[in-house]
């Protein structure tokens, strides 16, 4: 674990309030708490954005189980990609509709492009791709 560094911050007034009031309502117990994972989260964002670093992923999307072809055309897809994705899960939801929760691995852009190909499709609605790195670690 590393040694913790002391700064300080000037803020306006009703700016740090807000921040009081929005770190209280995500249950922080300190403000310096808080900081960190704003800070650790915009470093993970612009990783996901920019570094050539491997990346963790998840991409969440439900499709029109109706739809022809649809589930092949994803599934073909998939097996093309087959070093970006560790496992998948599929859920039927209803009569109608079908939920796949992919996990990924790999370079942002490759997991981005692989996200886009997906959610493409004319049936795929409300996807959603979220990346992460374990470069980063949580003080606990
Ligand atoms: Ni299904």
């Amino acid at each position: 674990m590393s040694k913790l560094t002391r700064f300080g911050i000037s803020l306006e007034g009703p700016l740090l309030k807000q921040f009081d009031q929005l770190i209280h309502k995500k249950g922080y117990s300190n403000r310096s708490e808080a900081l960190r994972d704003l800070i650790r989260e915009k470093i993970v964002t612009e990783k996901t954005e920019y570094d050539d670093t491997e990346l963790f992923g998840s991409l969440m999307y439900i499709y029109d189980h109706h739809k022809r072809e649809l589930e092949k055309s994803l599934s073909n897809i998939q097996h093309k990609h087959y070093g970006n994705i560790i496992a998948s899960t599929h859920v039927h939801i209803d009569h109608d509709n079908c939920l796949e929760v992919i996990l990924l691995r790999g370079k942002a852009a490759e997991l981005k492009n692989l996200a886009e190909r997906l959610l493409s499709f004319n049936g795929v609605k409300n996807g959603k791709l979220s990346l992460t790195t374990p470069l980063l670690k949580r003080r606990n």
